[in-house]
């Protein structure tokens, strides 16, 4: 609908619809011959990036490197990396035979993964942030002093040294693998004094848990 314009100079204004709830708040406006003040309130545009960031499909990664001195033979190691959500509920898991991982189209939010190895101790990093269109990197994970963790009670100690010295001179094939592997701890085939050594090593060493060292990379790099 068109405005007149009055005689007066002013403009007819009773056809207008918007009322205080339909303008921002502070702002006036007039209406009906009248001068309101909006009381419209806009949602805190933090709170809102989340549902934003849901609806674009923007989701961000988290990637990072285990280390281990004892060996590099990754397939064999045969890593297990288990994501958990901010409720402690596992939401995937990763068991690619190498030294790396990422998880990717993550959700904003806090995580935590675990890294499993048979016969070694679990390293677990917690309160990791993951931001949308990022990759978080986790700080690297040392195998080394975790190794020989037989007995799996979250802690190297004088049972997993029995469980390993009782086994010394077996060779770990394809048939026997499945038994065997998790005491040959640096994986060149055989349960040695030398896979002894490394658990003696590591006597009284414990399950870690860590806080994430917070790191960003672009995720368009
Ligand atoms: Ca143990
Ligand atoms: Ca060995």
């Amino acid at each position: 609908m068109r405005c007149r314009i009055n005689t007066g100079g002013g403009i007819d204004t009773s056809d207008a619809t918007a009322t205080e709830k339909d303008i921002l708040q502070g702002k006036t406006a007039y209406v009906n011959e009248n001068k309101i003040t909006g009381t419209l309130e806009l949602p805190d545009i933090d709170s809102l990036q989340p549902i934003i960031d849901d609806i674009l499909g923007k989701t961000g990664q988290i990637s990072g490197k285990l280390l281990n001195s004892h060996t590099e033979n990754w397939e064999e190691l045969n890593p297990t990396i288990i994501l958990y959500n901010s409720l402690e509920n596992e939401i995937d898991r990763i068991n690619n035979k190498t030294n790396t991982y990422q998880f990717n189209n993550l959700k904003s939010g806090v995580y935590k993964i675990k890294v499993e190895v048979k016969g070694y101790l679990n390293s677990t990093i917690d309160s990791i942030i993951v931001k949308e269109e990022s990759i978080s990197i986790i700080q690297d994970i040392d195998l080394t002093g975790k190794a020989g963790e037989e007995i799996e009670d979250g802690e190297i100690e004088a049972g997993d040294l029995i469980d390993l010295s009782s086994k010394l001179g077996i060779q770990i094939t394809e048939e026997n693998k499945e038994e065997y592997e998790m005491y040959d701890l640096n994986k060149d085939g055989i349960v040695d004094t030398t896979d002894r050594q490394i658990l003696k090593n590591n006597m009284n060493h414990k399950d870690t848990e860590e806080e994430w060292v917070e790191s960003y990379q672009d995720a368009s790099n």
